[in-house]
């Protein structure tokens, strides 16, 4: 629920708050991203430089391919008495551990979803790409030049969030900056094939297999890919493996709509709808009783086997995408 004592910040009153205060934790969203934990340990960094003691915190564990941003800043031991939280639009986006420990205290919350709760007591929104682009111009409303850390760290939560400058969210704006944090000598070229090119083992083996039981319908305007529990297990594959697989399908020349099949461990499958300019993905997953936005989308069926699941799927299609069957037949 919005909180009506939230108050709105600028960029300048941010950073006099931030800089009033001796102790920040810095806190994440869940399942963390290059933006969050960009935006964490720039911000923390930049901190630490103005004699601030500060740190970052996390649900969850950090994925590796992010290992080289958590150098920018240095493990301050204190107890916490203030607390901002970057790039987390609602206060469950935390993650159980952190919501339940701070989640009513946080005093600060930096963000660019317009869809945020005003869960914080101040709130810095502002409808950027990236809540890094954001945390750049606080960073130097507290009077610090990044450097190159802080310039890394900030470049991977707007190349990350961006798609590497590929989304339609991607703004004359977002290259400023972008090309402000290269002017500083940042590894661009690292930072981009570490987020976008370098894939697992566990990862190409999985897409192989996932690949190879895909299945085209509707003259090839909808591909079905399954990834089974089966795959998962013969590809060695762990939860970072299964990142960004679901755009796959939709990637492929011709189709409309690209599907995945995902089997869980409890049975059925988490359905993800990945569609183009032909196609409304929410409102197939909305026929299953799913959800979402029109370019991506799911829903989960619950106790279904993978031929069920696929028929299901076929018939949502049919019925929600006007065309996607031949006119000739
Ligand atoms: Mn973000």
């Amino acid at each position: 629920m919005a909180n009506e004592l939230c108050v709105d910040m600028t960029v300048e009153s941010t950073a006099a708050l931030l800089l009033a205060e001796h102790d920040w934790l810095i806190l994440t969203h869940q399942y963390p991203d290059g933006d969050t934990l960009g935006s964490a340990f720039a911000l923390c960094r930049a901190l630490q430089l103005t004699g601030r003691s500060a740190r970052v915190v996390c649900n969850d564990e950090i994925p590796e391919k992010y290992e080289y941003l958590t150098t920018a800043s240095t493990e301050d031991p204190f107890i916490p008495t203030h607390i901002c939280a970057v790039d987390v639009a609602d206060v469950k986006l935390l993650g159980a551990e952190l919501e339940e420990t701070y989640g009513d205290r946080i005093d600060l919350c930096i963000d660019h979803h317009i869809s945020n709760t005003h869960y914080a007591r101040h709130l810095l929104l502002k409808d950027y790409s990236a809540t890094a682009m954001i945390v750049l111009e606080v960073v130097r409303a507290m009077g610090v030049q990044p450097d190159k850390l802080i310039a890394e760290a900030l470049y991977t939560g707007i190349s990350t969030d961006t798609g590497c400058f590929k989304y339609s969210n991607t703004t004359a704006l977002t290259h400023r900056m972008a090309a402000e944090l290269m002017e500083v000598g940042i590894r661009s070229d690292m930072i981009n094939r570490q987020m976008f090119d370098i894939k697992s083992r566990a990862r190409i083996e999985l897409e192989r297999m996932a690949l190879a039981d895909m299945r085209f319908y509707c003259d090839g305007r909808v591909a079905i890919m399954p990834v089974t529990l089966d795959m998962i297990d013969k590809a060695n594959a762990r939860e970072n493996d299964m990142e960004g697989l679901s755009p796959l399908p939709r990637q492929i020349e011709g189709v409309w709509i690209g599907v995945m099949l995902r089997e869980k461990a409890t049975g059925g499958y988490k359905v993800s709808f990945r569609s183009g300019n032909h196609a409304n993905a929410s409102a197939v997953a909305l026929q299953l009783g799913g959800g979402g936005h029109i370019a991506a989308a799911g829903c989960t069926l619950d106790t279904v086997s993978l031929d069920e699941a696929t028929t299901q799927v076929l018939t949502a299609i049919r019925r929600a995408v006007p065309g996607v069957e031949s006119v000739d037949r």
